[in-house]
């Protein structure tokens, strides 16, 4: 075997089933030969046009390894066996591939935010590049933003949303009307007040933005409150970790039914990802079905289910606000909680518009943004 060094690493070795490189500033990472064979970027394994994989994993040997290896150019080049492919690996991609970044952690929040909310004016975002991508940003990072000023207009609320991606349709339709009905099909529909709670738990996928766009309101009452809900699972966690861990670890059930509708889905109301951290909080107690655990379990539980539901009333994790007619607030459904205080049914009147979306075209929108603003630069 032929192992050449360049100046741009320091050092390149066989370390059982990966090569181990490393540069001069301390850096060392083991590149396992299936990552490397996978990776390859050439013409037969990469579609050069579309830069997506044509390369089939099961064509992979099990057994795959270099017969030869070699640093040229600044690349690494690496003969494999058994199947007889050549490929070569430039430096500065292995480097970057080496130092991936780990995506940010989200900036949590609580009550002490109300000074200073993630609020801009309709008129300057739908004209100003830079005032939307921020307001886009704070979306993203804190998982809500408040708009003041949007024309006072049906149908605006998806306008909105097309800002940054596209309304997902549901039964409810493309936009829904928030006001009191007579025979209500949700308890959105009443002058009710409603407890922090997420939308849709029981819809899968549940929808991971909504947005509330009020047209009227001259009705005394329905004050909003917007929780952050990673933030009072975190102050879970550190306070009751048996707690936390209990409603991470049970499902649930939520479910909707209505003339033209009959919706449910299982999920625990603090969902993870596989390293503990949260991924989404689903909590809406008029939707919620009576969980079914075996006894022990289920009566610790509902001591966890209380305590969580306390937490996410406590006035040191709300923000309130009252939405006027062109306020509008875009939540991340799967973090951000949103109430509503009860108002006046019979004198004045309220009424909001909403729309689902999704964050993935937001994530996307800011994407290309950052790609034209060269945030995807080198390392
Ligand atoms: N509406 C307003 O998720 C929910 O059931 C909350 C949703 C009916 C679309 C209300
Ligand atoms: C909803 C909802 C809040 C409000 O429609 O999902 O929570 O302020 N509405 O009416
Ligand atoms: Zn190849
Ligand atoms: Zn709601």
């Amino acid at each position: 075997m032929n192992q050449t060094l360049t100046p741009a690493l320091s050092d390149v070795a066989i370390d059982g089933h990966a090569i181990s490189l490393a540069w001069p500033d301390g850096l060392r990472r083991e590149f396992p030969f299936a990552w490397l064979r996978d990776n390859c970027a050439c013409a037969l394994c990469r579609h050069p046009g579309s830069g997506q994989r044509l390369l089939e994993p099961c064509a992979i040997p099990l057994d795959i390894h270099p017969a030869e290896l070699r640093f040229e150019h600044d690349c690494l080049l690496v003969a494999w066996a058994p199947d007889g492919h050549a490929s070569s690996y430039a430096g500065g991609w292995l480097r970057r591939s080496a130092r991936a970044a780990k995506p940010e952690a989200p900036r949590l929040w609580d009550a002490g935010i109300a000074g200073e909310l993630p609020l801009a004016s309709h008129a300057d975002v739908v004209s100003d590049p830079q005032q939307l991508r921020r307001w886009r940003e704070s979306v993203a990072g804190l998982g809500f933003g408040i708009l003041s000023g949007v024309p006072v207009e049906s149908g605006e609320v998806a306008r909105v949303a097309e800002l940054f991606g596209h309304v997902r349709v549901t039964n409810y339709g493309r936009v829904f009307d928030v006001r009191s009905v007579v025979e209500p099909t949700n308890l959105a529909y009443t002058a009710l007040g409603l407890g922090a709670h997420t939308d849709n738990p029981y819809r899968d996928p549940v929808p991971s933005l909504q947005l509330l766009h009020c047209l009227s309101s001259s009705a005394s009452g329905g004050e909003s409150t917007l929780v952050d809900g990673f933030c009072v699972t975190e102050a879970l966690r550190a306070d009751d970790p048996a707690d936390f861990a209990l409603l991470a670890g049970q499902c649930v059930t939520f479910a909707y039914r209505d003339d033209g509708a009959e919706l449910s889905a299982s999920a625990p109301l603090i969902e993870l990802d596989p390293h503990g951290a949260v991924r989404a909080v689903r909590f809406n107690a008029r939707s919620m079905q009576s969980p079914s655990m075996p006894a022990p379990e289920l009566a610790a539980w509902y001591d966890a289910y209380l305590r969580f539901a306390r937490l996410l009333e406590d006035a040191r994790f709300q923000v309130g606000l009252r939405l006027e007619p062109g306020d509008l607030f875009i939540v991340d459904n799967r973090r951000v909680l949103h109430g509503r205080a009860p108002y006046a049914a019979t004198a004045g009147e309220r009424h909001l518009q909403g729309c689902y979306a999704d964050i993935d075209g937001l994530r996307s929108t800011l994407a290309v943004l950052g790609r034209d603003a060269g945030d995807d630069g080198d390392d």
